[in-house]
């Protein structure tokens, strides 16, 4: 058995992503569950606690292959106000199976505004993840025009990294880069999964870095004139977009199971325009070369 890393520096009153993420990294090194429980009790977590945070655990083990998704508890805090960073965040709805939340005041106007002024310049059309080859591929299905920010690429994307790990309760260097999205009148994302495909050959290139995706947040840049809500086809929902606002979706648990009801498009834009920010968490570090 291995002997686990030295312990997270983080206030331990909480299990803080900083622990999940201490949890997830030595279970996939093959430290026992008792040594990982017994360190955290040292470190001053009830037993209880630790024993639950260890068996929930982060995406580590793989299920058996063919089972079916098994739902867990939403990763995202369950009260009206979550304080995320810098700012308090609201829940205007949720849905427990599978965790769809939808959030008010995520990012201040100021800061949507700030976000569409600096990409004008830097668009480019979108690609998505081809699913024989794993490259990025130019299709018809996803009609905008995007660019991203690496992680803490300066102060303004650095906050908001820091206010969206928090929010999605998740260590911040496990996402990928802001993903900034212009559609046009017309322009649309027909309805996809954001997790790649487990049985889709270029899956194994799009996870070679970071594991497989876990969780998306949207976020509105701009009221939208008319259509472009995303829309999640098999629970009959759609999220309406509204300047500040977001849709948190989870889809892959502790056991690497992925939630098919998270299909999800963004609908076309029958008027005016439309700018979101994506967000997507790794089960692990996600550092590409
Ligand atoms: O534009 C959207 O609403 C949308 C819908 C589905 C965005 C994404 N997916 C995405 O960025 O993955
Ligand atoms: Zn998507």
């Amino acid at each position: 058995m291995f002997e686990a890393m030295a312990v997270p520096s983080t206030p331990r009153t909480a299990l803080t992503p900083q622990w999940r993420a201490w949890i997830a990294e030595n279970l996939a090194r093959g430290c026992s569950t008792e040594s990982l429980i017994t360190d955290m009790v040292r470190e001053g977590f009830d037993l209880q606690e630790a024993r639950h945070a260890v068996g929930q655990g982060v995406p580590t083990a793989a299920a058996p292959e063919g089972t079916s998704f098994r739902p867990e508890p939403s990763r995202m805090a369950r009260t009206h106000r979550i304080v995320a960073a810098d700012r308090t965040v609201t829940v205007s709805m949720r849905l427990e199976r599978p965790v769809v939340v939808v959030l008010d005041d995520v990012l201040a106007a100021h800061e949507c505004d700030e976000l569409i002024a600096r990409c004008a310049s830097r668009l480019q059309r979108s690609t998505t993840v081809d699913p024989q080859r794993g490259t990025h591929e130019v299709i018809a299905d996803r009609s905008s025009d995007g660019t991203y920010f690496p992680l803490n690429a300066d102060p303004l994307i650095a906050r908001l990294d820091q206010r969206i790990a928090a929010l999605m309760n998740w260590p911040l260097e496990n996402g990928e880069g802001l993903q900034i999205l212009h559609y046009r009148q017309g322009g649309q994302y027909t309805p996809h999964f954001d997790y790649f495909p487990p049985q889709d050959p270029g899956s194994a290139q799009a996870m070679a870095v970071g594991g497989q995706r876990v969780a998306s947040l949207v976020m509105y840049l701009n009221d939208v004139e008319a259509g472009g809500g995303t829309v999640f086809p098999e629970l009959n929902l759609t999220v309406m977009p509204r300047k500040g606002a977001a849709v948190y979706f989870e889809y892959c648990n502790s056991l690497g199971q992925l939630d098919p009801l998270t299909l999800h498009g963004g609908l076309p834009v029958l008027g005016g325009e439309k700018w979101i920010a994506t967000k997507w968490m790794r089960q692990r570090r996600y550092a590409p070369a």
